[in-house]
């Protein structure tokens, strides 16, 4: 073993040697200090990344000193702690949020400066750590900055992945795909804890009710101290990075079997090297089971072994401790627990699953069903086996629970099959065994189900075994928790309706308005009178009586301005295409799927070319330039999502060379899109696009983000768009679009639905006309136009005339400016209930139970 898991015991220091605040030297000193002997170079003059790692390695030691006290006081006062279970955390730059959160920034604002540099150019050569996909992983790092600021006893807990969301690159048009060296300089922002590693097992056999793994991993872990704002209190990410038990066998290398010799080491690696391996193979399946149970292991582990330091009784652990399960990728915590309690600590298995129930809630982040994981109970009885007993038994005793009440529901039903039913049985269903009608009625509570897709073949529903196996359920906004009761969770919901809650989402005001939009927040400032308002988004509200002030109104858009040249500055720089500045900045910014529908946006795009085209000189004159611009990356197996960015890149490189429409209409690409970029996007955008069918989008996260910064909305009224209307006013958003309850009926109907309008047939005739080679948009078009082929399961012909309709509205709007403007201080103004404070503040009440434990000022 190269790693023991010591946590040897420590000896105390003397006093003298311990190091006061006071006498640190003042930043410059130190900043040059870390030049000299961290990053090792002479600093008479220091490239900018040499200038940001010492910097950030000075940052680092203010950080630490802070977190180590927030821990110190935490141990003491022991409070009740929140534990956030991600697969991802999106965190992107730490360096800017973490100097204005620790109101560091005029001290090294001023170093930084006699350095020769400026914060924003520093903190341009840090890699963004994108341990995430998308929504979920930043809501998780949103949250984790808002647990910190309230002083909230909290953690987060996820995987060190060596990889991060792969690069995207465009090749002829193309998403291009290459791996994400996050790590390659170094990482100021984490600590590594090589001593505090946890043995994870999988395989094996379960011998005498105890599980006896046939391999096993150590978690390693890292700490992220996470800094709040406004409070001395810092937080802390831990991820775990997977290590082998040994790293290298001699015997064998000394065979001459090289790669034998580091098989384990590479094998173990695997496990946290990339987010979401593509699980097209079995390998890959295994593996992603491999690293849900790794972090989730690790952290239930490393948790119970700070209570148990403090606590004898583990049935105080639910009133020390609460794991929020975001969403399917940690539900294995509540197999885990169950197995921790009971063959490590000796616990029964009502008295364990007591605490379990009491110690786990569960966050659901989709309706769309490939999300919704499902393992195949054969994946599962191999890599865990004793998971899988534990699994089987909290089922049929669940089961068991409801099979009195289904009893006597069934007996009241009619006995016999309905006759239609009965006459389509076939001979081979005929010669099956009778189905037990209670058995039947139980199967859809049931966590262990058949798959509908293949005979025989049985999976483990993990959502329903978070909801069976916690204390409450929520969706992300009002819409998703209401369709989730009705849909996904049905039956769960009548069976104990207490248990289902809505949590709205947020995002923080710190990075996403008072860091990123620096003009803005100044205004809002000086506006309001403080800056209260970013702690206390409430606030924000004041500046209503200020959205008719003309002089006001021109240094709102005068900083708008601003903040469109350096978008515009971006987009030249990574694409190389020039946007001016007057024309409207219309932005779409999200994963590319078929339910946000990029491509509806494209086809209003395509229209408003060929509209172009059509006028004449005098005619042309009255459109209102526009640059379209989107962003976002495609899973790697998608396909279709693939073929969309196509679509975008092959309009931009058709419109932008066009000199008929000139400075009229611009398409633009921004390839790898990530939290930095948003940070540069979002303050210059004018209007946004959140236009998934209704009753798709669970939240969102961005079109707040967009709200924040006054970028008005165009929208369908699904997840979040719905609150966002409800405060800035439905009549102050561009809504269009099917109503989500008319949804399922819709799309029966589709079959027979042609779209009644002529525009609609000239953007098909054209995406399939000779402008693009011959059948390259061929299959996108049938997706949502060739009924005899597909049934445009999203609904874009539905929703085609009337986005067109809301698409003109905006024009009309923006060429009044000043009511343009006015709208845009409403939005703002109407944002303060999308602060991730307000979201976290009702999950410590109504979920976690978790109390804020401040570290006291002196
Ligand atoms: C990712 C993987 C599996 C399941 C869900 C996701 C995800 O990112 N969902 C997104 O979560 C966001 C935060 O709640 C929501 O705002 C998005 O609507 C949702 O798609």
């Amino acid at each position: 073993d190269t790693k023991k898991k010591t946590n040897g015991k420590a000896k105390p220091v003397p006093m003298e040697l311990i190091r006061v605040d006071q006498q640190k030297a003042a930043a410059e000193t130190e900043i040059l200090r870390k030049i000299a002997y961290q990053v090792g170079v002479d600093a008479e003059s220091v490239t900018a990344q040499q200038a940001y790692q010492g910097v950030a390695w000075t940052v680092r030691e203010r950080l630490i000193d802070a977190f180590n006290k927030t821990q110190a006081y935490w141990r003491e006062k022991d409070p009740k702690f929140i534990y956030y279970l991600s697969a991802e955390f999106l965190m992107g730059r730490t360096l800017t949020n973490a100097v204005n959160n620790l109101g560091l920034e005029g001290e090294f604002g001023e170093a930084i400066r006699k350095l020769g540099y400026s914060l924003e150019e520093l903190q341009s050569q840090e890699q963004n750590a994108s341990l995430g996909n998308g929504g979920l992983g930043r809501l998780a790092a949103c949250f984790l900055d808002s647990i910190a600021t309230l002083s909230l006893p909290g953690w987060g807990y996820g995987i060190r992945y060596r990889y991060g969301m792969f690069r995207q690159g465009l090749e002829n048009g193309y998403q291009s795909e290459s791996p994400d060296y996050w790590l390659t300089n170094g990482n100021p922002w984490e600590i590594p804890r090589r001593e505090l590693a946890y043995k994870i097992g999988f395989y094996g056999s379960v011998q005498q009710g105890k599980w006896v793994p046939d391999e096993q991993v150590y978690a390693v872990a890292y700490d992220n101290p996470i800094p709040g704002y406004g409070t001395k209190t810092v937080g802390n990410l831990r991820l775990f990075d997977c290590q082998p038990m040994s790293e290298f066998k001699l015997a064998s290398f000394n065979e001459g079997k090289y790669s034998e010799a580091t098989d384990a080491k590479r094998k173990a690696e695997d496990i946290s090297a990339v987010l979401y391996p593509n699980d097209a193979t079995e390998y890959g399946r295994e593996l992603r089971l491999k690293q849900q149970i790794f972090f989730v292991s690790a952290a239930i582990q490393d948790t119970l072994a700070r209570f148990k330091k403090t606590h004898k009784d583990m049935k105080e652990l639910p009133s020390k401790a609460c794991f929020q399960m975001n969403d399917t990728h940690p539900t294995i915590a509540v197999a885990e627990l169950m197995r921790l309690l009971i063959d490590q600590e000796g616990l029964k298995w009502d008295a364990a699953w007591d605490i379990t129930t009491k110690s786990l809630a569960f966050t659901n982040h989709t309706v769309m069903p490939e999300a919704l994981e499902k393992w195949p109970v054969k994946v599962m009885a191999k890599l865990l086996p004793r998971h899988m007993e534990i699994i089987e038994k909290i089922d049929s005793i669940w089961k068991d629970s409801l099979r009195a009440k289904v009893t006597s529901e069934v007996g009241s039903q009619p006995k016999q099959a309905a006759p239609e039913k009965a006459a389509e049985a076939t001979k081979e269903a005929a010669a099956e065994p009778p189905v037990d009608p209670v058995e039947a009625a139980l199967a859809k509570y049931s966590i262990i189900t058949e798959n509908p897709w293949e005979k025989g073949v049985k999976l483990v529903n993990m959502a329903f075994m978070a909801t069976i196996g916690s204390k409450s359920t929520n969706g992300v906004a009002a819409i998703h928790s209401e369709i989730i009761k009705e849909t996904i969770f049905k039956d769960f919901y009548e069976l104990s309706p207490e248990k289902f809650q809505n949590k709205t989402n947020g995002v923080t005001p710190r990075r996403w308005l008072a860091y990123c939009n620096p003009g803005l927040s100044k205004l809002i400032t000086k506006t309001l009178g403080s800056d209260e308002w970013i702690s206390k988004t409430d606030q924000l509200t004041g500046l209503k009586q200020h959205a008719d002030d003309k002089a006001f109104q021109k240094q709102w858009r005068s900083i708008k301005l601003e903040n469109k040249q350096r978008l515009a500055d971006l987009i030249k720089s990574k694409t190389g295409i020039s946007v001016p500045t007057n024309a409207l900045y219309d932005v779409q910014i999200k994963r590319i799927h078929e339910y946000k529908r990029q491509h509806l946006n494209m086809f209003s795009v395509v229209n408003r070319y060929l509209e172009i085209k059509a006028a004449s000189p005098e005619e042309r004159k009255k459109f209102v330039p526009r640059v379209v611009i989107i962003g976002g990356k495609a899973a790697s197996a998608y396909v279709m999502a693939k073929k969309m960015i196509k679509l975008v890149t092959s309009l931009g490189d058709v419109i932008n060379n066009d000199p008929e429409v000139s400075d009229l209409l611009k398409v633009v690409f921004i390839p790898d899109y990530n939290v930095s970029l948003a940070e540069t996007i979002i303050p210059g955008a004018e209007v946004s696009q959140h236009i998934s069918t209704a009753g798709t989008e669970a939240s969102g996260t961005s079109n707040m983000k967009f709200q924040m910064n006054g970028c008005l909305i165009i929208g369908t009224m699904d997840g979040a768009n719905i609150e966002i209307a409800q405060e800035s006013g439905k009549e102050n958003m561009f809504v269009f679009g099917v109503d989500a309850k008319d949804i399922g009926r819709l799309r029966e109907e589709r079959k027979n639905f042609k779209v009644n309008d002529p525009r609609w047939e000239k953007v098909m005739s054209f995406l399939t006309g000779n402008t693009f080679e011959q059948g390259l948009f061929q299959d996108l078009v049938d997706n949502v136009n060739d009924m005899s082929k597909a049934n445009d399961w999203f609904l874009l012909g539905n929703d085609f005339t009337d986005y067109l309709r809301a698409q003109d509205e905006i024009d009309v709007l923006y060429k009044d400016q000043d009511a343009w403007t006015k709208r845009s201080i409403l939005y703002t103004a109407s944002s303060g209930f999308f602060s991730s404070d307000r979201c976290i503040d009702q999950y410590a009440k109504e979920i976690w139970d978790v109390k804020p434990c401040p570290v006291p000022s002196s």
